[in-house]
Protein backbone atom coordinates (compact mmCIF):
# COMPACT_ATOMS: atom_id res chain seq x y z
CA UNK A 1 0.00 0.00 0.00
CA UNK A 2 1.30 3.71 -0.42
CA UNK A 3 2.77 5.70 2.18
CA UNK A 4 1.52 8.82 0.83
CA UNK A 5 -0.83 10.33 -1.86
CA UNK A 6 -0.90 13.55 -3.42
CA UNK A 7 -5.09 15.03 -4.81
CA UNK A 8 -4.20 17.17 -7.35
CA UNK A 9 -7.51 18.42 -6.50
CA UNK A 10 -9.44 21.50 -4.23
CA UNK A 11 -12.73 22.05 -2.55
CA UNK A 12 -14.63 19.28 -1.01
CA UNK A 13 -13.56 16.07 -3.33
CA UNK A 14 -10.07 16.95 -2.21
CA UNK A 15 -11.70 16.49 1.47
CA UNK A 16 -13.12 13.39 0.38
CA UNK A 17 -9.87 12.01 -0.85
CA UNK A 18 -7.72 12.85 2.40
CA UNK A 19 -10.83 11.31 5.04
CA UNK A 20 -10.50 7.80 2.58
CA UNK A 21 -6.72 8.16 2.73
CA UNK A 22 -6.24 8.93 6.55
CA UNK A 23 -8.61 6.08 7.88
CA UNK A 24 -6.16 3.80 5.10
CA UNK A 25 -3.31 5.36 7.45
CA UNK A 26 -2.05 6.54 4.19
CA UNK A 27 -0.26 10.45 4.35
CA UNK A 28 -1.72 13.50 2.00
CA UNK A 29 0.00 16.05 0.41
CA UNK A 30 -2.56 18.97 -0.60
CA UNK A 31 -1.72 21.43 -3.80
CA UNK A 32 -3.15 24.69 -4.05
CA UNK A 33 -3.39 27.59 -5.76
CA UNK A 34 -1.95 31.05 -4.44
CA UNK A 35 -5.93 31.94 -4.13
CA UNK A 36 -5.84 28.89 -2.22
CA UNK A 37 -3.94 29.25 0.60
CA UNK A 38 -6.80 29.53 3.71
CA UNK A 39 -8.64 26.17 1.69
CA UNK A 40 -9.73 23.56 4.00
CA UNK A 41 -7.93 21.14 1.76
CA UNK A 42 -4.89 22.60 2.38
CA UNK A 43 -5.50 22.77 6.23
CA UNK A 44 -6.63 18.79 6.56
CA UNK A 45 -3.72 17.29 4.39
CA UNK A 46 -0.67 16.46 6.25
CA UNK A 47 1.25 18.22 3.97
CA UNK A 48 0.63 20.88 1.15
CA UNK A 49 2.70 22.49 -1.72
CA UNK A 50 1.55 25.72 -3.30
CA UNK A 51 1.56 25.41 -7.37
CA UNK A 52 1.04 28.44 -9.13
CA UNK A 53 -1.38 31.44 -9.99
CA UNK A 54 -4.88 31.75 -9.25
CA UNK A 55 -6.22 30.37 -13.03
CA UNK A 56 -6.31 26.56 -13.16
CA UNK A 57 -4.57 26.47 -16.02
CA UNK A 58 -1.56 27.64 -14.12
CA UNK A 59 -2.32 25.98 -10.88
CA UNK A 60 -4.88 23.05 -10.71
CA UNK A 61 -4.33 21.95 -14.65
CA UNK A 62 -0.30 22.50 -14.73
CA UNK A 63 1.14 19.50 -15.25
CA UNK A 64 4.61 19.89 -14.44
CA UNK A 65 3.87 21.68 -11.38
CA UNK A 66 1.63 18.45 -9.93
CA UNK A 67 4.50 16.10 -10.74
CA UNK A 68 6.94 18.52 -9.33
CA UNK A 69 5.10 18.27 -6.02
CA UNK A 70 5.19 14.43 -6.66
CA UNK A 71 8.69 14.57 -6.50
CA UNK A 72 9.24 16.83 -3.71
CA UNK A 73 7.10 14.99 -1.20
CA UNK A 74 8.06 11.49 -2.07
CA UNK A 75 4.14 11.21 -2.81
CA UNK A 76 3.46 7.09 -4.74
CA UNK A 77 0.17 7.98 -6.40
CA UNK A 78 -1.94 10.73 -7.47
CA UNK A 79 -5.76 10.85 -6.99
CA UNK A 80 -7.72 13.48 -9.52
CA UNK A 81 -10.51 13.94 -7.64
CA UNK A 82 -13.07 15.19 -10.56
CA UNK A 83 -13.00 17.58 -13.66
CA UNK A 84 -9.66 19.72 -14.04
CA UNK A 85 -6.90 16.05 -14.89
CA UNK A 86 -9.57 13.51 -13.91
CA UNK A 87 -9.99 12.03 -17.61
CA UNK A 88 -6.73 13.63 -19.52
CA UNK A 89 -5.01 10.66 -20.58
CA UNK A 90 -1.69 12.71 -21.68
CA UNK A 91 -1.62 13.38 -17.98
CA UNK A 92 -1.90 9.61 -16.71
CA UNK A 93 0.45 8.93 -19.12
CA UNK A 94 3.34 11.70 -17.79
CA UNK A 95 2.41 10.45 -14.07
CA UNK A 96 2.87 6.53 -14.94
CA UNK A 97 5.99 7.86 -17.10
CA UNK A 98 7.56 8.92 -14.10
CA UNK A 99 6.81 5.97 -12.17
CA UNK A 100 3.47 7.41 -10.29
CA UNK A 101 0.96 5.31 -10.06
CA UNK A 102 -2.47 6.98 -11.38
CA UNK A 103 -5.54 6.31 -8.87
CA UNK A 104 -7.95 5.83 -11.82
CA UNK A 105 -7.99 3.88 -15.09
CA UNK A 106 -5.55 3.80 -17.65
CA UNK A 107 -4.69 6.25 -19.97
CA UNK A 108 -5.97 4.22 -22.76
CA UNK A 109 -9.73 3.33 -21.18
CA UNK A 110 -9.47 7.75 -20.68
CA UNK A 111 -8.65 7.80 -24.07
CA UNK A 112 -11.20 4.93 -25.87
CA UNK A 113 -14.33 6.79 -23.63
CA UNK A 114 -13.37 10.51 -24.32
CA UNK A 115 -13.97 9.74 -28.08
CA UNK A 116 -17.48 9.35 -27.78
CA UNK A 117 -17.57 7.39 -31.63
CA UNK A 118 -14.93 5.02 -29.91
CA UNK A 119 -16.09 5.05 -26.66
CA UNK A 120 -19.81 3.69 -28.47
CA UNK A 121 -18.34 1.13 -30.36
CA UNK A 122 -16.92 -0.30 -27.67
CA UNK A 123 -19.83 -1.02 -26.02
CA UNK A 124 -21.74 -1.95 -28.48
CA UNK A 125 -19.22 -4.27 -29.31
CA UNK A 126 -19.28 -5.28 -25.86
CA UNK A 127 -23.42 -6.24 -25.92
CA UNK A 128 -24.53 -2.19 -23.88
CA UNK A 129 -27.71 -1.50 -25.71
CA UNK A 130 -26.77 1.52 -27.69
CA UNK A 131 -29.50 4.82 -29.20
CA UNK A 132 -29.89 3.97 -32.72
CA UNK A 133 -27.83 6.24 -35.32
CA UNK A 134 -25.04 6.01 -37.53
CA UNK A 135 -22.07 3.89 -37.52
CA UNK A 136 -19.35 5.95 -36.44
CA UNK A 137 -18.69 9.28 -38.02
CA UNK A 138 -20.39 11.13 -40.57
CA UNK A 139 -18.69 12.46 -43.15
CA UNK A 140 -20.88 15.30 -45.34
CA UNK A 141 -24.22 16.27 -45.01
CA UNK A 142 -25.33 14.40 -47.94
CA UNK A 143 -24.69 11.20 -45.49
CA UNK A 144 -26.43 12.67 -42.61
CA UNK A 145 -29.85 13.40 -44.48
CA UNK A 146 -29.59 9.63 -45.43
CA UNK A 147 -29.29 8.99 -42.13
CA UNK A 148 -32.20 11.23 -41.20
CA UNK A 149 -34.27 9.42 -43.36
CA UNK A 150 -33.20 6.04 -42.37
CA UNK A 151 -33.89 6.80 -38.59
CA UNK A 152 -36.57 9.26 -38.91
CA UNK A 153 -36.42 12.65 -36.91
CA UNK A 154 -35.78 14.05 -35.01
CA UNK A 155 -32.32 13.32 -35.12
CA UNK A 156 -29.38 14.72 -32.36
CA UNK A 157 -26.32 15.33 -33.93
CA UNK A 158 -23.12 15.31 -31.90
CA UNK A 159 -19.21 15.79 -32.19
CA UNK A 160 -17.54 12.92 -30.76
CA UNK A 161 -14.80 15.20 -28.80
CA UNK A 162 -18.00 16.59 -27.25
CA UNK A 163 -19.95 15.43 -24.34
CA UNK A 164 -21.60 17.04 -21.30
CA UNK A 165 -23.91 18.97 -23.96
CA UNK A 166 -21.43 20.29 -25.84
CA UNK A 167 -21.32 20.66 -29.65
CA UNK A 168 -24.71 18.94 -29.73
CA UNK A 169 -27.54 20.00 -31.95
CA UNK A 170 -31.06 18.48 -32.69
CA UNK A 171 -32.81 18.72 -36.27
CA UNK A 172 -36.54 18.05 -36.16
CA UNK A 173 -36.59 17.66 -39.59
CA UNK A 174 -35.57 17.06 -42.80
CA UNK A 175 -34.63 20.82 -43.36
CA UNK A 176 -33.18 21.71 -39.82
CA UNK A 177 -30.57 19.21 -40.95
CA UNK A 178 -28.31 21.35 -42.96
CA UNK A 179 -27.89 24.06 -40.03
CA UNK A 180 -27.68 21.56 -37.42
CA UNK A 181 -25.07 19.47 -39.13
CA UNK A 182 -22.99 22.62 -39.47
CA UNK A 183 -23.45 23.93 -36.49
CA UNK A 184 -22.03 20.80 -34.72
CA UNK A 185 -19.28 20.50 -36.74
CA UNK A 186 -18.19 23.74 -35.93
CA UNK A 187 -18.68 23.73 -32.16
CA UNK A 188 -16.92 20.61 -32.44
CA UNK A 189 -14.17 21.88 -34.50
CA UNK A 190 -14.21 25.57 -31.41
CA UNK A 191 -14.03 23.80 -28.77
CA UNK A 192 -12.22 20.70 -28.85
CA UNK A 193 -10.18 20.96 -32.37
CA UNK A 194 -11.96 17.97 -33.48
CA UNK A 195 -14.85 18.53 -36.19
CA UNK A 196 -15.87 14.69 -36.40
CA UNK A 197 -19.59 13.84 -35.38
CA UNK A 198 -22.37 11.24 -35.24
CA UNK A 199 -26.01 11.01 -35.64
CA UNK A 200 -28.37 9.39 -33.28
CA UNK A 201 -32.36 9.31 -33.55
CA UNK A 202 -33.60 11.69 -30.61
CA UNK A 203 -35.15 10.72 -27.90
CA UNK A 204 -37.49 13.36 -26.85
CA UNK A 205 -38.61 12.41 -22.97
CA UNK A 206 -35.83 10.34 -21.43
CA UNK A 207 -34.23 10.35 -17.84
CA UNK A 208 -30.52 10.28 -17.36
CA UNK A 209 -29.73 6.76 -15.59
CA UNK A 210 -26.14 5.74 -14.59
CA UNK A 211 -24.90 2.78 -13.75
CA UNK A 212 -22.11 2.78 -11.35
CA UNK A 213 -19.31 0.37 -12.26
CA UNK A 214 -16.01 -1.27 -10.24
CA UNK A 215 -13.58 -3.10 -12.09
CA UNK A 216 -9.87 -4.23 -10.29
CA UNK A 217 -7.58 -4.43 -13.86
CA UNK A 218 -7.73 -7.90 -14.22
CA UNK A 219 -11.03 -9.16 -14.93
CA UNK A 220 -13.05 -8.75 -12.31
CA UNK A 221 -15.88 -5.68 -12.22
CA UNK A 222 -19.04 -5.02 -10.07
CA UNK A 223 -21.89 -2.46 -10.62
CA UNK A 224 -23.22 -0.61 -8.01
CA UNK A 225 -26.60 -0.33 -9.31
CA UNK A 226 -28.18 3.48 -10.78
CA UNK A 227 -28.53 6.94 -10.27
CA UNK A 228 -31.08 9.23 -11.85
CA UNK A 229 -29.59 12.04 -12.20
CA UNK A 230 -32.43 13.79 -14.68
CA UNK A 231 -32.46 16.74 -12.86
CA UNK A 232 -30.57 19.06 -14.72
CA UNK A 233 -30.17 22.96 -15.46
CA UNK A 234 -27.61 23.46 -18.32
CA UNK A 235 -26.42 20.29 -18.23
CA UNK A 236 -25.46 20.47 -14.95
CA UNK A 237 -27.06 17.94 -12.37
CA UNK A 238 -29.04 19.47 -9.60
CA UNK A 239 -30.45 16.64 -7.67
CA UNK A 240 -29.18 12.97 -8.46
CA UNK A 241 -31.02 10.31 -6.01
CA UNK A 242 -30.26 6.31 -6.17
CA UNK A 243 -31.84 3.77 -6.60
CA UNK A 244 -33.76 5.06 -9.51
CA UNK A 245 -37.74 6.15 -8.72
CA UNK A 246 -38.61 4.12 -12.08
CA UNK A 247 -35.90 1.57 -12.53
CA UNK A 248 -37.51 -2.42 -11.20
CA UNK A 249 -34.96 -4.89 -9.39
CA UNK A 250 -34.89 -6.77 -12.22
CA UNK A 251 -34.17 -3.97 -14.76
CA UNK A 252 -30.97 -3.05 -12.27
CA UNK A 253 -30.14 -6.69 -12.19
CA UNK A 254 -30.12 -6.73 -16.10
CA UNK A 255 -28.51 -3.39 -17.12
CA UNK A 256 -25.92 -3.96 -14.41
CA UNK A 257 -24.94 -7.01 -15.39
CA UNK A 258 -24.76 -5.61 -19.06
CA UNK A 259 -22.24 -3.30 -17.48
CA UNK A 260 -20.12 -4.86 -15.48
CA UNK A 261 -19.83 -7.78 -17.91
CA UNK A 262 -18.42 -4.69 -20.02
CA UNK A 263 -15.90 -3.42 -17.88
CA UNK A 264 -14.46 -6.78 -17.06
CA UNK A 265 -14.00 -7.35 -20.35
CA UNK A 266 -11.66 -4.89 -20.81
CA UNK A 267 -9.90 -5.23 -18.03
CA UNK A 268 -11.63 -1.93 -16.51
CA UNK A 269 -9.48 -0.43 -13.77
CA UNK A 270 -11.26 1.50 -10.59
CA UNK A 271 -14.32 3.60 -10.32
CA UNK A 272 -16.51 4.35 -13.72
CA UNK A 273 -20.18 5.40 -14.55
CA UNK A 274 -21.65 4.03 -17.67
CA UNK A 275 -24.54 7.13 -18.83
CA UNK A 276 -27.56 5.83 -20.30
CA UNK A 277 -30.94 7.55 -21.52
CA UNK A 278 -33.78 5.56 -20.16
CA UNK A 279 -37.09 5.80 -22.01
CA UNK A 280 -40.09 3.57 -22.40
CA UNK A 281 -38.36 0.26 -20.15
CA UNK A 282 -35.24 0.14 -22.83
CA UNK A 283 -31.78 1.49 -21.81
CA UNK A 284 -29.77 3.16 -24.26
CA UNK A 285 -25.83 4.26 -23.62
CA UNK A 286 -24.57 7.60 -24.37
CA UNK A 287 -21.58 7.91 -22.73
CA UNK A 288 -19.37 6.75 -20.14
CA UNK A 289 -17.22 8.72 -17.28
CA UNK A 290 -14.15 7.79 -16.45
CA UNK A 291 -13.71 9.54 -13.19
CA UNK A 292 -14.78 9.12 -9.46
CA UNK A 293 -18.17 11.32 -10.21
CA UNK A 294 -19.73 14.22 -7.71
CA UNK A 295 -22.65 12.05 -7.54
CA UNK A 296 -21.07 9.08 -6.12
CA UNK A 297 -22.04 9.64 -2.38
CA UNK A 298 -25.80 8.62 -3.17
CA UNK A 299 -24.28 4.84 -4.25
CA UNK A 300 -22.22 4.78 -1.39
CA UNK A 301 -25.40 5.62 1.23
CA UNK A 302 -27.47 2.65 -0.37
CA UNK A 303 -24.35 0.25 -0.75
CA UNK A 304 -22.69 1.08 2.57
CA UNK A 305 -18.95 1.15 0.96
CA UNK A 306 -16.66 3.64 0.14
CA UNK A 307 -15.46 3.98 -3.65
CA UNK A 308 -12.64 6.20 -2.54
CA UNK A 309 -10.65 3.28 -0.47
CA UNK A 310 -11.72 0.91 -3.01
CA UNK A 311 -9.60 3.17 -5.51
CA UNK A 312 -6.91 3.92 -3.95
CA UNK A 313 -6.80 -0.26 -3.34
CA UNK A 314 -6.88 -1.10 -6.70
CA UNK A 315 -4.66 1.16 -7.76
CA UNK A 316 -2.25 0.28 -5.49
CA UNK A 317 -2.87 -3.52 -6.72
CA UNK A 318 -4.78 -4.87 -3.96
CA UNK A 319 -8.42 -6.61 -4.44
CA UNK A 320 -11.11 -4.69 -4.15
CA UNK A 321 -13.27 -5.29 -0.65
CA UNK A 322 -16.53 -6.81 -2.43
CA UNK A 323 -18.10 -9.14 -4.65
CA UNK A 324 -21.55 -8.59 -6.62
CA UNK A 325 -23.15 -10.87 -3.75
CA UNK A 326 -21.59 -8.13 -1.26
CA UNK A 327 -23.78 -5.51 -2.40
CA UNK A 328 -27.30 -4.94 -1.31
CA UNK A 329 -29.17 -1.98 -1.77
CA UNK A 330 -30.48 -0.68 1.72
CA UNK A 331 -32.90 2.17 1.43
CA UNK A 332 -33.11 5.58 -0.47
CA UNK A 333 -30.16 8.09 -0.78
CA UNK A 334 -30.47 11.66 -2.33
CA UNK A 335 -27.82 14.39 -3.28
CA UNK A 336 -28.32 18.07 -3.53
CA UNK A 337 -25.56 20.43 -5.11
CA UNK A 338 -25.01 23.30 -3.54
CA UNK A 339 -23.62 26.30 -5.55
CA UNK A 340 -22.58 29.68 -4.51
CA UNK A 341 -25.39 31.21 -7.29
CA UNK A 342 -27.96 33.79 -7.19
CA UNK A 343 -31.35 32.37 -8.41
CA UNK A 344 -33.04 33.18 -10.56
CA UNK A 345 -30.23 33.94 -13.00
CA UNK A 346 -27.71 30.74 -11.39
CA UNK A 347 -25.04 34.08 -11.43
CA UNK A 348 -21.81 32.99 -9.39
CA UNK A 349 -21.76 34.53 -5.73
CA UNK A 350 -18.33 34.59 -4.85
CA UNK A 351 -17.66 35.94 -1.30
CA UNK A 352 -16.95 35.74 2.19
CA UNK A 353 -19.16 33.15 4.69
CA UNK A 354 -20.14 35.33 7.42
CA UNK A 355 -21.38 31.97 9.07
CA UNK A 356 -21.41 28.44 8.04
CA UNK A 357 -23.98 25.40 10.27
CA UNK A 358 -23.81 21.95 8.78
CA UNK A 359 -26.73 19.99 9.45
CA UNK A 360 -26.13 16.69 10.68
CA UNK A 361 -28.23 13.90 12.54
CA UNK A 362 -29.64 10.57 11.43
CA UNK A 363 -28.97 9.54 7.68
CA UNK A 364 -27.08 13.22 6.93
CA UNK A 365 -23.86 13.93 5.16
CA UNK A 366 -22.46 17.16 4.05
CA UNK A 367 -19.27 16.83 1.73
CA UNK A 368 -18.28 20.63 1.91
CA UNK A 369 -14.80 22.47 2.44
CA UNK A 370 -16.43 25.79 3.32
CA UNK A 371 -16.15 27.04 7.40
CA UNK A 372 -17.14 30.23 9.51
CA UNK A 373 -14.97 32.94 7.83
CA UNK A 374 -13.56 31.07 4.59
CA UNK A 375 -13.50 33.42 1.37
CA UNK A 376 -15.18 31.46 -1.57
CA UNK A 377 -12.47 32.51 -4.38
CA UNK A 378 -13.82 33.66 -7.78
CA UNK A 379 -12.01 31.61 -10.39
CA UNK A 380 -13.23 28.01 -9.89
CA UNK A 381 -16.49 26.00 -9.83
CA UNK A 382 -19.16 27.62 -7.83
CA UNK A 383 -20.22 23.73 -5.99
CA UNK A 384 -19.60 25.04 -2.39
CA UNK A 385 -21.51 21.73 -0.61
CA UNK A 386 -23.12 18.62 -1.26
CA UNK A 387 -26.23 18.09 1.21
CA UNK A 388 -26.55 14.07 0.95
CA UNK A 389 -29.42 12.39 2.72
CA UNK A 390 -30.23 8.57 3.27
CA UNK A 391 -33.50 7.06 4.58
CA UNK A 392 -35.31 3.63 4.91
CA UNK A 393 -36.99 5.11 1.67
CA UNK A 394 -37.55 7.50 -1.08
CA UNK A 395 -40.16 9.38 1.26
CA UNK A 396 -37.67 8.72 4.11
CA UNK A 397 -35.34 10.43 1.96
CA UNK A 398 -37.25 13.27 1.07
CA UNK A 399 -38.53 14.37 4.64
CA UNK A 400 -34.83 14.63 5.92
CA UNK A 401 -33.33 16.58 3.13
CA UNK A 402 -36.21 18.27 3.70
CA UNK A 403 -35.69 18.68 7.75
CA UNK A 404 -31.28 18.98 6.90
CA UNK A 405 -31.75 22.08 4.41
CA UNK A 406 -33.91 23.55 7.28
CA UNK A 407 -30.58 23.54 9.62
CA UNK A 408 -28.18 24.46 7.28
CA UNK A 409 -26.62 28.20 7.31
CA UNK A 410 -24.99 29.84 5.10
CA UNK A 411 -24.15 33.45 5.38
CA UNK A 412 -22.63 36.29 4.00
CA UNK A 413 -23.42 35.04 0.03
CA UNK A 414 -26.41 33.39 -2.16
CA UNK A 415 -26.90 30.00 -2.60
CA UNK A 416 -29.09 27.46 -4.48
CA UNK A 417 -30.40 26.63 -1.65
CA UNK A 418 -34.09 28.10 -1.75
CA UNK A 419 -34.40 26.24 -4.97
CA UNK A 420 -34.70 23.33 -3.21
CA UNK A 421 -36.99 24.40 -0.79
CA UNK A 422 -39.49 25.47 -3.76
CA UNK A 423 -38.17 21.88 -5.60
CA UNK A 424 -39.85 19.92 -2.46
CA UNK A 425 -42.56 21.87 -2.51
CA UNK A 426 -43.78 19.91 -6.35
CA UNK A 427 -45.96 17.25 -6.51
CA UNK A 428 -43.72 15.59 -9.22
CA UNK A 429 -40.29 15.56 -7.10
CA UNK A 430 -42.30 13.76 -4.58
CA UNK A 431 -43.66 11.28 -7.57
CA UNK A 432 -40.07 10.70 -8.98
CA UNK A 433 -42.50 11.82 -11.92
CA UNK A 434 -40.06 13.75 -13.72
CA UNK A 435 -37.35 13.35 -17.08
CA UNK A 436 -34.36 15.53 -18.45
CA UNK A 437 -36.36 17.97 -19.56
CA UNK A 438 -38.97 18.39 -16.25
CA UNK A 439 -36.12 20.87 -14.06
CA UNK A 440 -35.61 23.57 -17.20
CA UNK A 441 -39.20 23.68 -17.97
CA UNK A 442 -39.99 24.16 -13.90
CA UNK A 443 -37.53 27.23 -13.99
CA UNK A 444 -39.23 28.38 -16.86
CA UNK A 445 -42.23 28.98 -15.53
CA UNK A 446 -41.31 29.44 -11.71
CA UNK A 447 -37.95 31.73 -11.68
CA UNK A 448 -38.65 34.04 -14.46
CA UNK A 449 -37.93 37.43 -13.19
C1 LIG B 1 -29.30 12.80 -26.15
C2 LIG B 1 -30.59 13.29 -25.89
C3 LIG B 1 -31.64 12.75 -26.60
N1 LIG B 1 -31.41 11.81 -27.55
N2 LIG B 1 -29.11 11.86 -27.08
C4 LIG B 1 -26.97 15.81 -23.25
C5 LIG B 1 -25.61 15.70 -22.67
C6 LIG B 1 -25.00 14.48 -23.20
N3 LIG B 1 -24.43 13.74 -22.12
C7 LIG B 1 -26.07 13.74 -23.90
N4 LIG B 1 -27.23 14.58 -23.89
C8 LIG B 1 -28.37 14.20 -24.52
N5 LIG B 1 -28.23 13.25 -25.46
C9 LIG B 1 -30.15 11.39 -27.76
N6 LIG B 1 -29.94 10.46 -28.70
C10 LIG B 1 -30.76 14.27 -24.89
C11 LIG B 1 -29.64 14.74 -24.21
C12 LIG B 1 -29.90 15.73 -23.18
C13 LIG B 1 -29.73 15.42 -21.83
C14 LIG B 1 -29.23 14.20 -21.41
C15 LIG B 1 -29.06 13.92 -20.09
C16 LIG B 1 -29.40 14.87 -19.14
C17 LIG B 1 -29.89 16.09 -19.51
C18 LIG B 1 -30.06 16.39 -20.86
C19 LIG B 1 -30.57 17.64 -21.24
C20 LIG B 1 -30.72 17.91 -22.56
C21 LIG B 1 -30.38 16.96 -23.53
Amino acid sequence: MFDKILIANRGEIALRVIRAAREMGIKTVAVHSTADSDAMHVRMADESVCIGPPPSPQSYLSVPAIISACEITGAQAIHPGYGFLSENAEFVQIVEDHGITFIGPTAEHIRVMGDKITAKDTMKALGVPCVPGSDGGVPDLETAKKIGEEFGYPVIIKATAGGGGRGMKVAMSADEMESAFMTARAEGKAAFGNDEVYIEKYLTTPRHIEIQVFGDGKGKAVHLGERDCSLQRRHQKVFEEAPGPSITPEERAKIGKVCADAVAKINYIGAGTIEFLYENGEFYFIEMNTRLQVEHPVTEGIFGVDLVREQILVAAGEPMSFGQDDLVINGHAIEVRINAEKLPNFSPCPGRISAFHAPGGLGVRMDSALYDGYSIPPYYDSLIAKLIVHGRDRAEALARLDRALGELIVDGIDTTVPLFHALLQEPEIHNGDYNIHWLEHWLAANMAQ
